[in-house]
């Protein structure tokens, strides 16, 4: 490989631009980019123009980034994810220039203050939750590691739907972040690409004899790809996040416009154009839509002929170099019909016998899997497959039969069992595409999100895939970026950092550490807590804007932040704060520490009893933020459109961070591992990244409870009888009951016996009532350790100084060595 090899340590920023010069920039964009004048510019047009100042700095990257590419023919990554929650960019790129202090003064001595121009922007809301922001860290990570990377998805017009309650309850808005243009992005109308969906297969014979599949299809779209750059933090690179829009093919419109039919032709245009419409909201749930199969397919498509048009220029048609110059990270398995897309190029359009095409498949794909929820994993009914993509079934079913055969079948010689087991293919009444299988046979390596998923993935989901390749399986733990998570969210905690283990922390993140030194230190304490404290302050006066309801800094700020889903177990939550609540009115003198419940959450639109469980929080937040026999004591928070900008000022204002899943549910989670490099202390199950957060942060900094792993599976197995826990425990009984009278809904009683009906009816599904015992007592604990002030510092401190693992460049450097074998490349 001809890649410079330097070590991946980020180099400085070159000379940073003074104050001075970037006031020259902003008004310069003032005058000839946004066509206006100081004296009656818009607070948007100012943001604009500074974006438009900014980005002099950033295009200066993205072209020398890109020839040193070139130049060094370098291997790269290409990240394939459906969602990238990006959130806002201005103050992130800042931050990463090394620009945000000469922009603050540049725009102070403008007469503007920098956090009012920042929250001009939208947020790029391009993804569901986890996932999604997980790829919006990684390539931060990559850019900042000078690792050659390419982020490959959709240009969606519309995000994540924005959340209002109305009455309690959660209305959905679109979501319009680039109604007005998007001063990040690029259009490449140079890179135009042609995909072709619908129709039928030929089979024809060449002058050979040889049979050759021709696919006739019944549609083309044409792919427009929009780059976004992505800034590395005081590094040089600056990497692309290339998003495709899909549009009307020109050669289809014409056509249907020429012979009269003009309102034929605008409706080719719409359908085309409603591939790249909307991002499906749902998080964890596959709804087997045509047009979500059609998204999928759209942007692999559109990726892989991207990728082989750049391969090419410097290949021609030697395509011998191709799995040393080009890896594909499927983020879960959205993009997994990228194998047989590849398959289609190689052995339909380049001539490549079979085998030889396989082989560059399975050294090209490696597969990311999210979940282990079964209403999670994709499938396609071979029904919709067929009419969608006739040539790719084809192309899986040739994939399959070579598997079972090939593979299953010499392993375990006529076991039709294991065949059935293993098959791409799901037979029954609707057979359907398994993605999963489809991933696991395309690909070289297969990881999981935190080493408890890891080992489940392989002991429950694929275990005789495991068994055929024992090698393919690993583990990458999540992570999260320091540079978006801590240094720019909470800067005054970045600044007492930089003064106590020095300025390297944010591209090396395990120097926090050296802060555990001072965990005893009554100065150090008084400062991290005041810290805490006004950021606190901050959140509170964003909670009263938001919501009306005034809270008080000095109570414990317990904040659960994350999509809204049974196996998250908000209702959990909920039941203790009831709970908590009639304690008070049982004991006028009930002693516990003031606390402010805050909750962030959208449900899937869908999902009824989701919305139910954000009705029932908000009714009982009503009820207790007005009754003065709290005396204070209890203060309720539902935060409406949760989002990267409100998690960024809620997560610095964290005591106590709560990861309460049913252990075996969620994958890692990412929000823990923000939490706590925030200072929260987490109240959590030993679940997904809190078990490795707990071994980082130690027992005595982490309330952990409720059953195992292994402890759900013995209960499922042995029966679980949620009613007994309702019979048994008083006071569950009196919870869920109150939930049926109309004491929070007045005069309409029953209104939020969902929860009670789910609970018991329902069987329980997420062990919530197994775990409420566990689950109050791990709070009474926080409880009594909030009343030692100094203990509490100690403990946050210890948080914050132990989590250094989680940043998102382990999780790079992890990928690096154990999947994508990459040598970053420096750019001058
Ligand atoms: N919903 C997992 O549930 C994990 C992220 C990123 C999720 C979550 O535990 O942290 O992925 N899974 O790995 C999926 O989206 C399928 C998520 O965000």
């Amino acid at each position: 490989m001809t890649n410079k090899t330097t070590s991946n340590k980020p180099t400085t920023a070159a000379q940073p631009l003074t104050a001075e010069q970037l006031k020259e920039r902003i008004v310069r964009h003032l005058h000839a980019t946004l066509g206006t004048d100081l004296n009656k510019a818009s607070p948007q047009a100012w943001w604009r123009a500074t974006c438009a100042a900014v980005n002099e700095s950033v295009f200066d990257g993205l072209r020398t980034t890109q020839r040193e590419h070139y130049e060094q023919d370098t291997r790269a990554v290409h990240y394939f994810s459906l969602e990238y929650l990006m959130g806002r960019l201005f103050s992130n790129n800042l931050h990463n220039l090394g620009l945000y202090q000469s922009a603050k003064q540049a725009l102070a001595e403008l007469g503007h203050d920098i956090t009012e121009l920042e929250e001009q922007e939208e947020d790029m809301a391009l993804g569901n939750g986890g996932l999604g922001r997980l790829a919006a860290c990684f390539i931060d990570s990559l850019a900042t590691m000078n690792l050659p990377a390419v982020g490959y998805g959709i240009h969606y017009e519309h995000g994540l739907f924005q959340q209002e309650f109305q009455a309690g309850r959660q209305i959905e808005r679109p979501d319009s972040w680039r109604e007005y243009g998007n001063p990040w992005e690029i259009c490449r109308p140079e890179s135009v690409q042609e995909v072709s969906v619908y129709g039928y297969v030929e089979t024809v014979y060449d002058l050979q004899g040889r049979m050759k599949k021709v696919w006739h299809p019944g549609r083309i779209i044409k792919g427009v790809p929009w780059d976004i750059p992505v800034v590395g933090y005081h590094g040089s690179s600056v990497n692309v996040l290339r998003l495709w829009e899909s549009r009307a093919s020109d050669f289809f419109n014409w056509d249907v416009f020429n012979s009269g039919g003009y309102v034929d032709a605008s409706r080719e245009n719409i359908e085309a154009e409603t591939i790249s419409k909307v991002l499906y909201p749902n998080d964890e749930t596959e709804a087997g839509k045509e047009l979500r199969l059609i998204q999928q397919y759209f942007f692999c498509s559109c990726s892989l002929k991207d990728m082989i048009r750049r391969y090419k220029r410097a290949h021609g048609d030697d395509w011998s170099q191709f799995p040393q110059q080009v890896v594909i990270q499927l983020n879960d398995t959205h993009p997994a019909v990228a194998i047989p897309e590849l398959m289609r190029i190689l052995v339909d359009r380049a001539d490549m016998v079979w085998d030889e095409a396989w082989a560059i498949c399975q050294q090209v794909f490696a597969y990311t899997n999210h979940t282990l929820l079964p209403e999670a994993l994709e499938s396609w009914s071979v029904r919709m497959f067929e009419k969608v993509l006739p040539r790719h079934l084809e192309i899986i079913y040739e994939i399959n039969r070579r598997f079972l055969l090939e593979q299953v079948d010499v392993r375990w010689p006529g076991d039709n069992d294991k065949k059935r087991k293993l098959s791409i293919i799901e037979e029954g009444h609707e057979p359907m595409v398994r993605m999963g299988h489809l991933s696991v046979v395309g690909s070289f390596r297969v990881n999981g999100v935190a080493e408890v998923h890891s080992k489940l993935v392989q002991s429950d989901l694929f275990p005789e895939m495991v068994a055929l390749w024992p090698d393919k399986f690993t583990n990458v733990t999540n992570g999260v970026t320091p540079r978006r998570w801590l240094k720019a969210c909470n800067p005054r905690l970045s600044s007492m950092l930089d003064r106590l283990v020095g300025t390297e922390w944010p591209t090396d993140l395990k120097r926090l550490s050296k802060l555990a030194a001072y965990a005893d230190d009554v100065k150090v304490q008084d400062d991290f807590m005041a810290i805490k404290q006004q950021n606190k302050a901050d959140l509170a006066k964003v909670i009263n804007e938001l919501t009306g309801v005034a809270v008080d800094p000095a109570a414990i700020f317990d904040i659960q932040i994350k999509r809204l889903h049974e196996y998250k177990r908000q209702h959990l939550n909920l039941l203790h704060i009831l709970a908590l609540y009639r304690r008070i009115l049982q004991n006028p003198d009930y002693d516990m520490v003031p606390r402010v419940f805050i909750f962030g959450a959208k449900a899937a639109p869908g999902y009824k009893l989701a919305k139910e469980i954000i009705y029932a929080i908000n009714k009982v937040a009503e009820k207790i933020n007005h009754d003065k026999r709290v005396k204070d004591r209890i203060k309720v928070v539902f935060m409406p459109n949760y989002r990267v900008t409100l998690a960024e000022k809620m997560i610095p204002a964290a005591d106590v961070s709560e990861q309460i899943s049913t252990a075996g549910k969620e994958a890692s989670g990412t929000g823990n591992m923000k939490l706590a490099l925030n200072g929260a202390i987490t109240v959590g199950t030993l679940d997904g990244a809190n078990i490795e957060i707990a071994e980082e942060v130690g027992a005595d900094n982490i309330a952990i409870f409720g059953l195992t792993v292994d402890e759900v599976k013995d209960l499922h197995r042995s029966g679980y009888h949620s009613r007994d826990y309702y019979h048994n425990n008083p006071e569950i009984k009196a919870v869920l009951d109150w939930l049926e009278t109309d004491y929070f809904t007045p005069g309409k009683p029953g209104e939020l016996s969902a929860i009670k009906h789910s609970l018991l009816e329902g069987g329980d599904p997420y062990l919530v009532l197994a775990d409420f015992e566990a689950y109050q007592a791990a709070q009474q604990q926080i409880d009594g350790w909030y009343r030692d002030k100094a203990g509490w510092a100690k403990k946050a401190i210890m948080n914050t100084a132990c989590v250094g693992k989680f940043t998102s460049d382990r999780s790079i450097q992890d990928y690096v060595d154990r999947v994508w074998q990459l040598k970053p490349c420096h750019v001058d």
